[in-house]
């Protein structure tokens, strides 16, 4: 008999966070230690994690820049290190920086996730396609220090869907293939909280349409605060599962997420209720 679930019970993949920066908007320094990064990692990993996204930069609205070289210094041993352990787990490396994801490919990553859709240097492009790991194309409006400022769009999930189609075929042209391809609509890059995060989750399905596997990113994002008096970061679980749930009925591929066991086990829950339908 065959492992494989059925469709009915397919779930998106979990994808774990570790945010090796001191300012990171919901964890920030609580592991930027390498020991501490390592460790949790590793503890997403064992609570289910198929894939874990690390990164050394924040790109909370007016965080500050971090260097090349700083970057690969706290990404290149936590990557190393969890390969090491854990060679079937997926790694992807959050970062805008070509010569940062040559260097945590080159250390066992998997995957760039790249929040400005491989616009931020002149040779991203070129770099992506040479390296032949899967990529993130993610929608962001502006850039990091700036991106909160007043956003607007007439129709924010064409906008969103026509800018990621326009990116995935820059990424082809310049020889990324396109099984390589995810793309993720941003949640909180360049969006207002409620007017455009909330028609961005509820049309994620015209994302799914465009034909490539989506990443959404919406775990403990601001608005979910601010639909529920002003939780704090570390009070948004609920939340986070229901914009996961979202993702699950639009058909997205992956979930990025502060809570992997939570989240797995809603995911899980979700897809076997579906499948026991009568
Ligand atoms: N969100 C954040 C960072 N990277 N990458 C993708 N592909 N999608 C996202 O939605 C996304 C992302 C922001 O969250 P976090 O990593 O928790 O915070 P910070 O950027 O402050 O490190």
């Amino acid at each position: 008999m065959s492992s494989e679930p059925p469709p009915s019970m397919r779930r998106p993949r979990v994808m774990g966070i570790v945010n090796a920066t001191p300012d990171s908007f919901s964890d920030g320094g609580r592991f930027l230690a390498p020991e501490a990064a390592l460790g949790h990692a590793r503890r997403l990993v064992a609570e289910g994690a198929d894939m874990v996204d690390v990164g050394a930069e924040s790109t909370r609205p007016g965080a500050g820049p971090v260097s090349a070289a700083v970057e690969i210094g706290r990404l290149v041993p936590l990557v190393a290190a969890l390969r090491a352990g854990h060679p079937a787990v997926a790694i992807s490396v959050d970062t805008m920086k070509p010569d940062v994801a040559r260097a945590a490919v080159a250390a066992g990553a998997t995957m760039w996730n790249d929040v400005t859709a491989l616009r931020h240097a002149p040779h991203s492009l070129e770099t992506a396609a040479a390296l032949g790991c899967d990529v993130v194309l993610m929608h962001m409006r502006g850039e990091p220090r700036t991106m909160q400022a007043a956003p607007d769009y007439d129709d924010v999930v064409g906008e969103v869907a026509a800018f990621l189609a326009e990116r995935a075929e820059a990424a082809m042209a310049a020889g990324v293939a396109r099984g390589r391809i995810w793309l993720d609509p941003g949640i909180g890059f360049g969006k207002h909280m409620t007017r455009h995060n909330l028609p961005l989750l509820a049309g994620l399905d015209r994302i799914v349409g465009l034909g490539f596997p989506v990443l959404l990113g919406a775990s403990r994002k601001a608005f979910i605060g601010r639909l529920s008096g002003d939780a704090p970061a570390d009070r948004r679980l609920g939340g986070s599962i229901a914009a996961a749930l979202a993702g699950a009925a639009a058909g997205v591929a992956a979930v990025r997420v502060h809570d992997v066991f939570e989240t797995v086990q809603a995911l899980t829950l979700d897809a076997a209720i579906r499948h026991a339908a009568p």
